[in-house]
């Protein structure tokens, strides 16, 4: 049987040093949210381990998944694809196409049966026998089953893969679906996001990859490392929650002085997901940062819980959005987080008096 190269043989083959293998072994740790005591064992892997091949399709969606994915900055995502993965197959990244794509498609799963990583992105579509989404001459349904059945494991990317996403949005005319009821007994691990933020696609599909073995999965199949807290407990704006101060409207006064956008529809309270922690683009900004309130897109269904600017619909009072999720540590106002609690929001005081000032003699 054919010899697969881990990655330190590829290293080894493109002349990279033992001290940078080993830098991107410390970079894939912290990747994966894992511990460096966890270090030794990422280094086992990485030397011992094959590279995975990963056969990557698209049902129902936008491709929006794929383009975050490309903007993966830690590792880059040319890095992960050229020297970590071994991407076989891929809709939307592949420079082939047509029927030798698909040939090599069906060699890939014949020739790798049982040890792919099958990414999905996008809804089944069910209706009509699936009928609205084809692929290669063939339903998506009859793709997704035949290239399940034959993988190591299964990873559904993006809130459509998971939950149905916006072709499942009533009325829902294509009997759009998440990919669960289609891959049998296969292990599947659930990325959401609309899409989800890029590190958080490329940590999944490398500790698949190195361990092989899904990561630590909440209840909704979910990697605890990435989607445990909600987007209001990481929050900055947090302070001004739990200060009672709110912007009323995305141009008056509280908004530019960055209050807190749970009365503009804010889902951060009942959001699962890393974005207040790991951001967007390099750690650049995420929605809540540029002043846009979370929709909830890594929630299933978030399309249809009302118009994304009215506040949360099911909870009427502000004390409620702490109802909302389980297990929330609860804000803590004692010593160093009081004090820069209260120094955040009289800050945001001040601003909000000089804005208003400025307002006054204009
Ligand atoms: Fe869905 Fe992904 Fe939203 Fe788009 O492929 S999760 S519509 S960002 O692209 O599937
Ligand atoms: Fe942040 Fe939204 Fe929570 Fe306000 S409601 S603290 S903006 S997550
Ligand atoms: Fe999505 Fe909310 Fe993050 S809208 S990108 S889960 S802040």
């Amino acid at each position: 049987m054919e010899k697969r190269e881990s990655l330190w043989d590829r290293c080894l083959d493109k002349g990279i040093s033992r001290r940078s293998f080993i830098k991107s072994c410390v970079a894939l740790t912290s990747l994966m949210g894992l511990s460096t005591d966890c270090l030794s064992k990422v280094v086992e892997a990485a030397e011992a381990k094959p590279l995975p091949v990963v056969i990557w399709i698209h049902g129902h969606e936008c491709t929006g998944c794929d383009e975050s994915f490309i903007r993966s900055a830690s590792p880059l995502a040319s890095d992960l694809v050229l020297s970590q993965i071994d991407l076989e197959y891929d809709h939307l990244l592949s420079a082939a196409c047509g029927a030798p794509f698909e040939a090599h498609l069906e060699e890939t799963i014949q020739k790798y049966k049982g040890q792919y990583i099958l990414a999905v992105e996008g809804a089944v579509s069910t209706k009509d026998n699936g009928i609205f989404c084809m692929s290669g001459g063939h339903t998506f349904t009859h793709l997704l089953r035949h290239a399940a059945e034959n993988a190591m494991a299964v990873i559904a990317y993006g809130t459509c893969a998971v939950s149905g996403g916006i072709q499942a949005a009533a009325p829902n005319p294509t009997g759009s679906s998440g990919i669960k009821m289609f891959v049998g007994n296969k292990p599947l691990i659930n990325v959401p996001g609309c899409p989800p933020i890029p590190e958080v696609m490329t940590g999944v599909v490398m500790h698949v990859a190195l361990f092989g073995a899904a990561p630590p999965l909440d209840g909704e199949g979910r990697p605890k490392q990435f989607y445990g807290n909600r987007i209001h407990d990481t929050c900055y704006r947090r302070p001004f929650f739990d200060a009672g101060l709110f912007a009323e409207n995305y141009d008056d006064a509280g908004a530019k002085a960055g209050w807190c956008l749970y009365k503009l529809g804010c889902r951060g309270p009942e959001t699962y997901n890393s974005c207040g922690n790991i951001r967007w683009y390099q750690g650049m900004s995420y929605p809540i940062q540029s002043g846009a309130a979370c929709i909830g897109c890594s929630n299933p269904h978030f399309w249809d819980e009302g118009s994304f600017s009215d506040r949360l619909p099911k909870y009427d009072k502000i004390g409620d959005a702490d109802k909302i999720g389980v297990g929330l540590a609860v804000m803590t106002t004692a010593g160093v987080a009081a004090h820069a609690v209260a120094s955040v929001v009289q800050k945001g005081q001040r601003d909000v008096q000089e804005a208003q000032k400025g307002g006054a003699a204009e």
